[in-house]
């Protein structure tokens, strides 16, 4: 059975994110993510209340990267996280948001390397062991804890290009696609499927998350509208590749991107058109937005995220979502 999962970034107070991750949890999510940026609220002290305040939903940093958090204090932070909540917690590790990870100076050396090696050190860290690890990115000279980790933390990685897909496949327990179309799944689903196939493991080995900006509202038009501010942002930041995949006039884009870059939000988000919202969310009323996981389930994800904006008004949707989307589909 489909697993939903509900993501938030943690820039309203910490309150608030509680308020709505204890909602979730009552209204029937599984998974909660909290996002991890250098500019919102730190993401281990909201999953460290979220431990106290929930008692079953799984959670953790969705994602995480290698170079603002070294993996030894990754791999420190979530065993600390696994003694608040035992087995609830899960990691989400990506190579990390280009233009947040640019405004600190860090280099993003060699991300897919930089991920691989930092899930090695995790695990083993995670295991109890001490670890010399000499890689090209990181170094671990006989680390190990004064504790003993409680064990095993699963690991989802948040993959996007082919490289990455591939091996979040192979090395991962789950993938975190960032893509709300089926097209883009489809498409990171083959890749998925190659690593998989390499490590000799099943597809279903594997929890495929479609991580998606997703808007619900009983009016079309009102949930669509919600979603445009986040569309826009995708929409500039996607590579022209995956535009032409949605036939998506890069013209258009760029105009969008030239009134990001000059703080235009108005002319921004004015751009955005209808195939733009299809293309980079699933938005709609509560038939919309099942008709459009059950395409996403076709294409073979086994968890769906209702990431940002969640909703013109982001209680109310929890609520409609619980009440509607998520019965369809566990009943
Ligand atoms: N980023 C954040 O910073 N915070 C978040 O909360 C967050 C959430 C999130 C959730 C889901 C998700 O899928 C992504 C999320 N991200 C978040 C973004 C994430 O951190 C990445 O920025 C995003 O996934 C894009 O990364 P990518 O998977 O496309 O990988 C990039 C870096 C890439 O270039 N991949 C290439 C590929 O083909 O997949 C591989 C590049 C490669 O092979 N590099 C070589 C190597 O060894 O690393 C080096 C080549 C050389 O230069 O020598």
């Amino acid at each position: 059975m489909v697993k939903f999962g509900i993501e938030f970034v943690p820039r309203e107070a910490h309150w608030k994110t509680i308020f709505y991750a204890i909602q979730a949890e009552k209204r029937g999510f599984d998974n909660l993510w909290i996002t991890d940026h250098y500019n919102n609220r730190n993401v281990y002290v909201i999953l460290a209340e979220a431990a106290f305040y929930t008692k079953k939903i799984v959670f953790g940093p969705g994602v995480t990267n290698p170079y603002l958090v070294n993996p030894v204090m990754t791999a420190q932070s979530m065993a600390s996280l696994d003694e608040l909540a035992p087995g609830r917690v899960v990691l989400g590790i990506g190579a990390g948001d280009k233009t947040t990870l640019a405004a600190t100076g860090v280099e993003m050396r060699k991300p897919l390397t930089a991920v691989v090696e930092t899930i090695e050190i995790f695990r083993r860290m995670i295991e109890g062991k001490t670890v010399s690890f000499e890689g090209k990115v990181f170094k671990a000279m006989g680390t190990k804890f004064n504790f003993k980790p409680r064990g095993q933390i699963p690991v989802y990685v948040g993959a996007q290009g082919p490289k990455m897909l591939k091996t979040a496949g192979k090395i991962g327990d789950g993938v975190l696609i960032n893509a709300s179309h089926p097209k883009d799944v489809d498409y990171a689903v083959g890749r998925i499927k190659l690593g998989v196939e390499e490590a000799e493991k099943k597809l279903t080995d594997v929890d495929i998350t479609a991580y998606t900006s997703f808007s619900v509202h009983k009016k079309l038009e009102k949930a669509t509208q919600a979603a445009v501010p986040v569309v826009a942002f995708i929409a500039a930041g996607s590579p022209n590749v995956i535009l032409e995949r949605h036939q998506i006039d890069v013209k258009k884009v760029d105009k969008i991107r030239g009134a990001l870059r000059a703080g235009d939000f108005g002319g921004a988000f004015g751009s955005v058109s209808p195939e733009m919202v299809e293309a980079f969310s699933v938005s709609g009323t509560p038939d919309v937005c099942i008709e459009q996981i059950n395409r996403l389930l076709k294409a073979g994800i086994s968890q769906f995220v209702v990431g940002s904006p969640i909703g013109p008004n982001v209680r109310k949707s929890i609520d409609l979502v619980s009440k509607t989307v998520i019965p369809h589909f566990k009943k």
